[in-house]
């Protein structure tokens, strides 16, 4: 199924009198108070965030997975669900593979498909926290970690085939993120298991192409649940130091014990020109996958204040790689998707709005009062009627979930592909 241009139009119309008015008010309050609407709406239609090719399907629990049917069955399908977000939403251009689940038969032919969606290929993830079918070491007790020398060599060999996958269709950067740990005091030495991942980490580093980045990802527990390799932003840091200058710090939303400050860890990074990428999802207690801001929606906003601050300060600091990592057992996935999009966009935009100047002011006259105002005014704004507009300015449906439902979008992908459908993810 493909969205055609005409019948996005068409649906718009109807909300379209409604948005003007809606756009116009707002527009000309932020105006007065001097914000550039159009360099927001600018900022907003530009901002692309890659989806993973896992999060298409209904994602699973351990107890159980209930399908949603009409899921993507190759890799084919998964673009073309993409091009189907990508059309409604304009801003899911990219999409970030995880291999061996996504490699390629024909090269050209995905990448024909991927650009007649528009959609670019961002960070490719290596796996090695499975078994895979004929493979000859196990990862049971760890992969790059491994106190086994063959383990390890299995697994950065895997990781620059990875590489090579990824440059033949155009990716930039690999994302490694480890399930190696420990799950009984003792089993493991932790400086060894750091040393061989820091020593197999640089192996791999020294493989890529020179124009790639290595973005390495900590978690602070799951699978394992007594210890993690790579278990917090520092030591994701340090390894990445341990490499090189095109090695950086990836920030997993959900990657992070209760109540950390995370907004502070991306603005550190930032600071040091280590942040590379961003993985976004929402969590009410550990690594939950949620929809990007259905739990934590304030928070969302502060990580990216320091995001807007970092990219406009922070020239040390290269472009992000943007993913959303979230997936699910009840929801249609790809609503799911459309509303993690439109949550990623608010809070950009909210950002967007804060007076940076007025902060800065109220900030050294130590006003905290007036820093909390500052940054509360922001949120408080409904920045929906912007990020309409730069949809609808670039061919993108007015109201995303209803168009999704209007088209029958799903009914189509089920007539198309069938009820009982898998698809290959985590
Ligand atoms: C596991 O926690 C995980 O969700 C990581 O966040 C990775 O980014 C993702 O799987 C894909 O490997
Ligand atoms: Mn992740
Ligand atoms: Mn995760």
């Amino acid at each position: 199924m493909k969205i055609q241009k005409q019948q996005l139009e068409d649906l718009n119309k109807k909300g379209l009198e409604n948005h003007t008015s809606h756009f116009d008010f707002l527009a000309q309050s932020l105006s007065k108070s001097g914000v550039k609407v159009d360099s927001v709406i600018g900022k907003l239609a530009d901002f692309q965030v890659a989806i993973p090719s896992w999060a298409l399907g209904a994602g699973g629990t351990r107890f159980g997975r209930f399908s949603f049917s009409g899921e993507p069955a190759s890799l084919d399908q998964k673009i073309e669900d993409i091009g189907l977000i990508h059309s409604l939403t304009q801003t899911a251009g990219a999409v970030s593979l995880h291999i061996p689940w996504d490699v390629p038969n024909d090269y050209n032919a995905i990448k024909e498909l991927a650009a007649n969606h528009k959609i670019k290929f961002d960070a490719v993830n290596s796996n090695t926290f499975q078994d895979q079918k004929n493979q000859k070491e196990s990862y049971k007790y760890g992969s790059l970690s491994n106190t086994s020398a063959a383990v390890r060599e299995q697994a950065i060999a895997h990781n620059k085939e990875v590489v090579e996958i990824g440059n033949k269709l155009g990716s930039k950067a690999l994302t490694v993120w480890l399930a190696d740990g420990s799950s009984f005091p003792g089993q493991n030495n932790f400086q060894t298991a750091l040393t061989h991942t820091q020593n197999s980490l640089i192996s791999i580093y020294e493989d890529m192409p020179a124009d790639w980045k290595l973005y390495i990802e900590y978690k602070p527990y799951e699978p394992n649940f007594y210890s993690t390799v790579i278990q917090d932003w520092g030591t994701s840091l340090m390894l990445a130091n341990g490499c090189g200058d095109r090695a950086y710090t990836l920030v997993d939303l959900g990657h992070h014990l209760p109540n950390t400050n995370i907004e502070q860890i991306v603005s550190v990074l930032m600071l040091k020109g280590k942040l590379g990428g961003f993985h976004f999802n929402d969590s009410k207690y550990g690594d939950d996958d949620l929809t990007v801001g259905s739990i934590k929606p304030y928070a969302l906003f502060l990580i990216f204040n320091e995001l807007v601050y970092g990219m406009q300060n922070n020239t040390q600091n290269p472009e992000l790689g943007w993913m959303i990592d979230a997936s699910h057992n009840v929801k249609d996935p790809l609503e799911d998707l459309i509303q993690s999009l439109e949550a990623i966009q608010e809070a950009y935009a909210k950002a967007l709005l804060i007076d940076q100047q007025a902060l800065k002011t109220a900030q050294e006259a130590h006003d905290v009062t007036a820093c909390q105002e500052l940054l509360q005014h922001a949120y408080r704004t409904d920045v929906r009627p912007l990020i309409r507009e730069a949809r609808l300015r670039h061919g993108g449906a007015l109201h995303p979930i209803d168009a999704y439902r209007a088209l029958d979008v799903r009914k189509n992908l089920i007539k198309e592909r069938g009820n009982k459908t898998v698809a290959t993810g985590l």
